[in-house]
């Protein structure tokens, strides 16, 4: 096999379960996680998880299965504050959110949004910084693999026709601003605090007020009792424990929103005029096998997505990206937003191969061998760096 350029500490990053890894010959054995589920997802498949930190929870790839979407107990977590008391959800029908930049704002109980409207979506959560690990320039954040990401449904009202129920958006009104709703700390800025975050308003019609995961009231953890879902984008921008959702003429003030969560150059700091980290782009990764695997058929499996738009081909190489041959997707297709399992069937003699994958949205776009670096080391996409190292014998 060639030369694999792997970086240490994307290697260790695993630390779920004891992984070893040929590269140049030398053999990297990591630790075995001792981390355990902090309470507030105590309910969770600890098998299934890398615990990173209390509030920074990766699904391990071997988790991943054939499934078109996600379990919630296996779900990655990710909270940039303290979440709320789980008394928020005693009354769930109770919960209020304020609508604001419409003709008639006013607050709407979560009773009142159930009968406005019912849809549900299949969609592509995944954290801005999954795939971290893998930017040679190491940036600083949790060290993410692929696990910062799952497809899960969300059910719930569309947020344009809560919208035009209310005599539709305000004039001048650029963005869909939505406001989590944690209790911040006292004597802090709450900006710098504060998770409150802008899309387009061009995504208005994509958005949810969903309050069921999986069909299931969504969990503390994944932002019951209301969570304002915009499918396509990446994570950060689906805010959990939604208590204000405005049109607005600007950006949210939040330093989340202001200068976290930019692409910036590496080395700088970000800033209102970098991009935001808005929609996802294709992506697509291995699954399994991971592990040693004995000679004759094997089954290539990953998952692929298009982030805004259908993944329309995935291409599976078994030699590190030299010779590709075409996938076909497993199951059903949940539409646009969704991921879609893969298989490439691969007739394996005993040898050393380097397995990964490569997926083309519905508009041509492809993903890149290497993602051009940001500082925050966001929107990982690159198909050589996530690729997984077996032994067949
Ligand atoms: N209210 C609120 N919403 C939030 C966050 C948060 O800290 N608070 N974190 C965001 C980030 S960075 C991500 S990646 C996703 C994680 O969603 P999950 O924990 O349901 O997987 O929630 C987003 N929405
Ligand atoms: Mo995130």
């Amino acid at each position: 096999m060639g030369d694999f350029k792997i970086g240490r500490r994307s290697l260790l990053a695993g630390s779920g379960a004891i992984l070893s890894v040929m590269a140049s010959g030398v053999r990297v054995q990591a630790q075995e996680s001792v981390t355990a589920l902090p309470d507030y997802v105590s309910w969770k498949d600890a098998d299934a998880l890398i615990v990173h930190s209390n509030s920074t929870i990766e699904m391990e790839r071997s988790a991943f299965g054939t499934s078109a979407f996600t379990p919630e107990d296996r779900l990655y977590v990710r909270n940039n504050v303290a979440p709320p008391p789980a008394s928020i959800l005693d009354d769930r029908d109770a919960w209020e959110v304020s609508i604001d930049g419409v003709a008639e704002p006013r607050s709407l109980t979560l009773a009142e949004l159930k009968t406005m409207g019912i849809t549900t979506v299949a969609m592509v959560l995944q954290c801005s910084g999954n795939g971290r690990a893998y930017f040679e320039h190491e940036p600083s954040g949790t060290p993410w693999q692929v696990g910062a990401a799952g497809c899960v449904m969300w059910t719930g009202v569309p947020l344009r026709v809560v919208v035009d129920a209310l005599g539709g958006v305000a004039e001048g009104m650029e963005y869909v601003t939505g406001t989590g709703g944690e209790t911040l700390p006292e004597g802090l800025d709450p900006l710098t605090l504060l998770v409150e975050r802008s899309v387009p308003l061009d995504a208005l019609d994509d958005i949810l007020l969903a309050w069921e995961l999986n069909g299931e009231p969504i969990s503390l953890a994944h932002g019951g009792p209301l969570r304002m879902v915009v499918p396509g984008f990446t994570g950060v921008n689906s805010v959990k424990y939604v208590t204000k959702v405005a049109m607005t003429a600007e950006q949210s003030p939040a330093l989340i929103q202001q200068t976290r969560y930019r692409l910036q150059p590496v080395g700088e700091e970000g800033g209102p005029d970098h991009p935001s980290v808005w929609q996802m782009s294709v992506k697509s990764w291995i699954t399994g096998p991971l592990d040693a695997t004995q000679a004759g058929r094997v089954q290539v499996t990953g998952v692929a997505f298009g982030g805004t738009t259908n993944v329309a081909s995935v291409e599976v190489s078994a030699d590190d990206g030299q010779t590709w041959s075409t996938a076909e997707f497993i199951g059903p297709d949940l539409g646009k937003f969704a991921w879609r399992p893969f298989v490439a069937q691969m007739d394996l003699q005993p040898g050393m191969y380097r397995l990964v994958s490569r997926a083309t949205d519905a508009d041509g776009n492809q993903q890149p061998e290497q993602t051009e670096p940001n500082d925050p080391g966001y929107n990982h996409n690159g198909w050589r760096a996530p690729g997984i190292e077996i032994e067949v014998a």
